[in-house]
């Protein structure tokens, strides 16, 4: 931006009461000689573009694909960057959703796209952090901030000593010089401003750190998977947990294909990745006998169980004969198998009676992925007491998140549907979240997933891609 174009809008910020001189009580309690709000440009749609353009302007020679505003006040600057050059947009939420999704940026999601950070406003850069840490969080690279107005007061230092670039279109400095010589600030005051900025310096200590970044405050501390096998009443969740903590997966992999032979192949092709493999048999149309007893022979071979996702709803005496019967004759072949909770307690009984808690245990369905879903708070907790009264057969979940907190929730399981690496839908209710969403901000244990692993070019190497972000994300 030439000296003219940040003359004029200093001047214009002025004009609009944006940038105002005095005594004024700031958030901290200390008195401050110089207030600057920049919410009231949302009323001044010619001083808005003119931001705009000036970020822009001071971006000009920066490589970005997605650009996010920090909120509120920088959400439309973001917007009119991202309309003038076509980069989409990104928004992170303030509050996070307490039902739905809980999602902390709302956006299509590309993990590896650069993300330039829009602030209207830095006086410590912590406020930038609180922007930068969920897009981190989802892989975004996060390389350079942008600001309207840099205060002076270390802002830059400690944003910079955190590895990222600041740009500023102005700083309090340039804008008191264009104010005096405008006749606009007596000197006084432009002098007490100075000295105000010198003296309040802002350093970032640990303390406030941990202040402002809510993750930095709480890390989640997991109990290891070795040792909630032992907390688990089930055998094939001891299994389970063992097996995780043994071959350090937490992958499992929903094989939605349509043949026993591809079946077969994508098994042994993601089998050394993964903990769990998961199956529709009914979805295979030729299925025999003989595809339950390769699939186990697979397991052994690359060390995973076996989880058929029947999602059993009927009376008791019914699952009986569905889990040990039929065609497929779940409880020959597979190590777990999942149930709704609806029909009551007999489902459990009729499921253990088939199968037996010796070989095979159960998950409930206690949260689903798809929208719209009929799964409620206050049938969640239905499932969670459910599980509780059959330790012996019930081992976990299939949720969106941990459903029991603390050592109780340690013996179980928690298993997570919808996860892919990019989070655009199905176009039929899916939704999706990323694998480090998930286990780190869910605190779910297993990620399920399916069409982002078995409907990439080379499923196996794709499986070793989220194995590795589920399992990082545990850390
Ligand atoms: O709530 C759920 C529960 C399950 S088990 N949402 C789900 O998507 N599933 C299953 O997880 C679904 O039946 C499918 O097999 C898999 C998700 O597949 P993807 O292709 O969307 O990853």
């Amino acid at each position: 931006m030439d000296e003219e174009a940040r003359k004029a809008l200093v001047l214009r910020l002025f004009d609009i009461g944006a940038v105002k001189f005095g005594t004024f009580t700031l958030k901290s309690g200390i008195e401050s000689p110089v207030y600057v709000d920049l919410r009231v440009l949302v009323s001044h749609p010619d001083v808005l573009d003119q931001v705009a353009n000036a970020l822009l302007s001071a971006v000009s020679s920066v490589e970005y694909d997605t650009l996010c505003g920090v909120p509120y006040t920088a959400l439309p600057f973001a917007t009119l960057m991202s309309s003038k050059t076509g980069k989409p947009m990104l928004m992170r939420r303030k509050e996070v959703k307490a039902y739905g999704t809980k999602k902390m940026i709302e956006g299509v999601i590309t993990p590896g796209q650069r993300c330039l950070i829009v602030e209207d406003l830095v006086t410590s850069g912590l406020s930038v952090f609180e922007t930068v840490e969920p897009l981190e969080r989802e892989q975004l690279i996060v390389n350079d901030v942008v600001v309207l107005l840099d205060r002076g007061q270390g802002g830059r230092k400690n944003i910079e000593t955190r590895g990222k670039n600041l740009r500023s279109v102005l700083t309090l400095a340039q804008v008191l010089d264009v104010l005096v010589a405008a006749g606009k600030v007596d000197t006084v005051t432009a002098d007490r401003v100075t000295a105000f900025i010198r003296d309040n310096q802002v350093t970032v200590t640990d303390k406030l750190e941990a202040q402002v970044l809510p993750t930095k405050k709480a890390k989640l501390q997991r109990t290891p998977f070795e040792d909630r096998a032992k907390l688990c009443k089930n055998a094939v969740g001891v299994a389970l947990f063992s097996l995780m903590a043994r071959k350090k997966t937490n992958l499992c992999v929903a094989a939605d294909v349509v043949e026993a032979k591809a079946l077969l192949d994508l098994a042994d092709a993601v089998g050394p990745q993964i903990c769990v493999l998961k199956t529709h048999c009914d979805i295979v149309r030729d299925w025999t006998d003989e595809t339950g007893t390769q699939l186990r022979f697979l397991a052994d071979k690359h060390d995973f169980l076996i989880f058929e996702d029947r999602k059993f709803a009927d009376i008791g005496n019914t699952v009986v004969q569905q889990c040990s019967g039929g065609v497929h004759r779940i409880a020959s072949w597979a190590h777990f198998t999942n149930a709704h909770a609806l029909p009551g307690d007999g489902i459990v009984d009729g499921l253990r009676t088939a199968a037996g808690v010796e070989n095979h245990g159960l998950l409930l369905l206690a949260q689903m992925s798809s929208a719209g879903n009929l799964l409620n708070k206050e049938y969640t907790s239905a499932c969670v007491e459910m599980a509780k009264r059959h330790t012996d057969f019930v081992f976990g979940f299939i949720s969106q998140e941990r459903v029991i907190e603390g050592s109780e929730g340690d013996a179980f399981v928690y298993m997570t549907p919808g996860v892919k690496l990019s989070q655009e839908g199905d176009g039929l209710g899916q939704q999706y979240n990323t694998p480090t969403a998930v286990i780190a901000d869910r605190n779910s244990d297993i990620i399920i997933v399916g069409r982002g692993i078995y409907k990439s070019d080379n499923p196996a190497a794709t499986a070793a891609i989220y194995r590795k972000q589920a399992w990082d994300a545990l850390a």
